[in-house]
């Protein structure tokens, strides 16, 4: 299994993100402690010199695999549902920011956050809503297809998103926008919440998961809560998946020991025997 940790360039308060204000930090501690990537929350693509991040990635050798645009929703209010077409717009047109850049680094762009709420208004304004999101998503997956970017929806829990939760949610929506380079996000923490069987759900999805988020039951690194870790790599192993565990995660007790810790939760839980899955 390939590990990367996560980082943003924004100054953030408490976040489940492990190097906040501090990507170059992020990128020598990765590679001294065995990761093989660096997963960036970007509010905006602009946000990183290119230059600049092209040199961290080939001195320390370490991929980009994925760029987060929650904090384009978190910190700007821009979401795929807005009941106002303006927001709507330039909430596509930031993420189209995004996959510019993906494509520079070779990354996939993250759709979590940034899907929006429906709210609890009457149901045509919802469907209505749903359908605002799902075009502004469909959008963006034409705009990605031709430079090689994957789109990866994330399902959230109830307490942040009120109409993707389950990976089931996502996979009907994926059905339903027919692009091919759209694919899941499978998040533990979300799915501890909102998944009866997190194996199971994991093998239902099946080849559309293109990303996992492994974080423990508490957000913390993983080995921190009671997640089943075993269960959880067991099931990618069954279906194959080769990508990343990327650890969103709060920085506790501090960034280097949650990825020292959360390296050490996967080994127990894989025997040692991690490195089976590497590509
Ligand atoms: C983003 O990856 C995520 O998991 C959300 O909870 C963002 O807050
Ligand atoms: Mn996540």
């Amino acid at each position: 299994m390939r590990i990367a940790v996560t980082a943003t360039p924004s100054q953030l308060g408490f976040a489940a993100i492990l190097w906040r204000g501090d990507v170059a930090g992020a990128f020598r501690a990765a590679s001294e402690l065995g990761c093989q990537g660096v997963e960036l929350h970007l509010r905006h693509a602009d946000d990183i010199d290119l230059d600049c991040l092209k040199r961290l990635m080939a001195d320390s050798r370490l991929e980009v695999p994925t760029l987060g645009t929650g904090l384009a929703a978190g910190l700007d209010g821009l979401t795929l549902s807005d009941l106002e077409e303006s927001i709507r717009r330039a909430a596509v047109e930031r993420v189209a920011g995004h996959v510019r850049l993906a494509a520079e680094l070779g990354s996939a762009v993250i759709i979590g956050f940034l899907a929006g709420r429906l709210g609890a208004s009457d149901d045509q304004q919802r469907r209505t809503r749903r359908a605002w999101a799902l075009e502004g998503l469909a959008v963006l997956c034409r705009a990605a297809q031709p430079l090689g970017v994957t789109v990866l929806l994330e399902p959230l829990n109830r307490y942040e998103s009120d109409y993707i939760n389950t990976l089931s949610d996502a996979a009907g929506i994926l059905r339903e926008i027919g692009a091919p380079n759209l694919k899941l996000l499978a998040d533990t923490f979300h799915m501890n919440i909102e998944e009866a069987d997190l194996a199971a759900s994991l093998r239902a999805a099946g080849s559309r998961v293109g990303h996992v988020h492994l974080a423990d039951t508490n957000r913390q690194a993983p080995g921190h809560g009671h997640l089943d870790i075993a269960g959880v790599l067991g099931a990618l192993d069954e279906i194959g998946y080769k990508g990343y565990l990327s650890f969103e995660v709060y920085p506790l007790p501090n960034a280097r020991r949650a990825v020292e810790d959360g390296i050490a939760a996967i080994h127990a839980a894989t025997g040692g025997h991690a490195e089976r899955s590497q590509p």
